[in-house]
Formats: structure tokens, sequence, C-alpha cells
């Protein structure tokens, strides 16, 4: 491996010994895009390049492409297993989030809770979910006030598929959201703060018919040690036709302390952010406003995250807040 030269973008051994599996399905060309050509939504063949072993030298070229069954195996055809490499968050390097009134956000939150001692999710802010979610079952009992100022979500050791969310009533628009977290440093366990359209409000006889597109932070504890942390991000499109993700290093751990964790949904981007410095930008075209919710959830599972956890989790919301783009 690696004994010739790399290709323009520094990859070795792309041709030759065996094909590489593509993930593009077999199609004719899309005579407009010669450049990086992405191949039909669908099919039935997907693509393999590369040429092998067993072939000519004038097919052992990236140019050069073959086609069969997802499921058909050969000891000529191959894939490259690829991991993201991903620089590290820093505080220090990370350029600012824009301020309220240069990202055109209100100067006041149209949406804020405190979480004062004595919050109650049947007040007419948010709703407790009992429903199922990610596959685990939510329990009110998994999310409440712990009469500190804060809305603790909890997984327990040794309880499998089991977590708490609270999500708004109301729907909101594109804005800068904001909230004040300490994530427990215990693995097995996902706690998030996302939007999701989960439910159209404007049609009350079906609770169930929002348009699925989402906006994340999910908190992957079993990244968690001293100085360090990962993050997971993602965008899921309307109706959950596909979606991005990214996991991002960070330079501390989000269980050792407090920290302001937000995100700007906006009509070209979404800019996810950390004590006012940025941690990744995503632009798109379509992405439409979905008259999401706002939720806090934790969760476990055993794929992901090997949950559940040996003890239990907490997740410590002080504060959020929502300022509407004006
Ligand atoms: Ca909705
Ligand atoms: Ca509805
Ligand atoms: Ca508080």
């Amino acid at each position: 491996m690696g004994q010739k030269s790399p290709n323009a973008w520094g990859l070795y051994d792309m041709i030759g010994s065996v094909w590489e599996w593509c993930w593009d399905w077999h199609g004719k060309y899309d005579l407009t895009r010669s450049d990086d050509p992405k191949g039909p939504v669908s099919g039935t063949a997907r693509i393999f390049r590369g040429g092998s072993w067993n072939d000519f030298p004038r097919n052992s070229r990236a140019a050069f492409r073959g086609g069969d069954d997802p499921d058909y195996a050969s000891d000529a055809i191959g894939f490259r297993p690829l991991r993201r490499a991903f620089p590290r968050f820093s505080h220090e390097n990370a350029p600012d989030a824009l301020s309220l009134a240069e990202g055109g956000f209100a100067p006041q939150p149209a949406f804020s809770d405190d979480f004062d001692p004595g919050w109650s999710a049947t007040q007419s802010a948010w709703e407790v979910a009992t429903w199922v979610q990610n596959g685990g079952h939510m329990s009110p009992t998994r999310a409440r006030d712990n009469g500190k100022g804060q809305l603790v979500q909890t997984v327990k050791a040794g309880e499998p598929y089991r977590g708490g969310s609270v999500n708004t009533y109301h729907e909101f628009g594109y804005g800068r959201w904001i909230a004040r977290l300490k994530l427990p440093s215990v693995p097995g366990t996902v706690h998030s703060m996302f939007t999701k359209d989960w439910d159209d409000r404007s049609t009350p006889d079906d609770p169930h018919d929002g348009k699925q597109a989402e906006v994340d932070f999910e908190f992957l504890t079993y990244t968690f040690g001293p100085g360090y942390g990962e993050v997971h991000i993602a965008i899921h499109f309307l109706n959950k036709h596909h979606s991005r993700y990214i996991d991002i290093p960070l330079d501390f751990n989000p269980a050792e302390d407090f920290h302001e964790w937000g995100f700007d949904i906006l009509p070209d981007r979404v800019v996810w952010h950390v004590d006012g410095k940025v941690i990744y930008t995503w632009e798109y075209t379509d992405f439409i406003d979905p008259n999401y919710e706002f939720f806090f959830n934790s969760l476990t599972r055993d794929k992901w995250v090997n949950g559940p956890p040996a003890e239990d989790a907490h997740y410590l919301i002080d504060w959020v807040k929502f300022f509407p783009l004006e």
C-alpha cells in the first residue's frame, strides 16, 4: 500500500488491485454535469471503479466503471473505508458568532424559560413526551424540575431504551436558539437540543403530521474525557428525504461546566455555536422553514452509543432563549 504516487487529491492506490464500490447508482451520465457526476437517485446496480488485478491496463483507471447488484461479491471488488478527519473546535481560534444586532435578530427573546423552582411541564409552553422517540420510551419522570432553577433530564443506570424529552407547544421560524447546558459524563447516553417539525399544529386532529425536518445538537457522552468531547450536529431535510451530519471534536469536555450552546436557523444556512464562538456553518438551498417545535431530550440505546449507562446520567438545562430573525 502507498508505494506508488498519490493522485491529485493525495489518495493512494485508487486504481488496480480491486475495483472500489462507489455510492452512485448505475445510469446514464448527466450531460449537464461532467464534474463529479452523482448518478441517478435510485437504481438496481451500484457503480465500481478503478479496475482490478484481473483487468487489462486500459481498464485500470478511475473513469472506467462497472456496476452490479450491491449484494454481489467477488475477489476483484472491494471498498475503501473512510474516516472523517475534522479539525478540532477551539474557543481560541473559532470565529465569533454574529451579535444579535449583526445577525438581524430581535434584541429581546420571543420565547424563554429559566426553569425556575416550581416549573411544570403542564404549563402552556411545554409538553413532556410520553411516546417513543428514537426507539426509546420517554417517561415524564425523566424530565422534571430539580428545584434549583434547572430542568433535569435523566437516563437511569441499566434501564434500556428509556429517557426524557420536552418540546414546545408552539412552532417557531427563523432565528437564534441559545441554551445554557451542562452534560453528564456518563457514557452510553445521548442528550440533545434540537428542532423538529413533529406536528403540524394547524391540524389538531392528527398530532404527528409534521414534515420531520430537524436541526440537531446531540452530545455524545461516550466521547467525553479530560479537556475533550464530541458533539454530533445534523440536519434532516423535509420529510427526512436525506440528512447531513458530522461529529465535531471540541477543545473542552461539555460535562465539566455549563456552556451556552446555540444555533441560528436562517433561510440559507444553519450556524452552530458555543459560548458565542462558531462551531460549524452549513449552507443549503433546499431546507424550508418548516414551523418546527423545539426539543430537549435524553435517551439511551445500544446502537451508536453502547447504552444503557452504568450510572444515572443527568442533563442540566439552566435556561433557553429564542431570538427571532427580524
Ligand atoms: Ca410543527
Ligand atoms: Ca397536527
Ligand atoms: Ca435557570
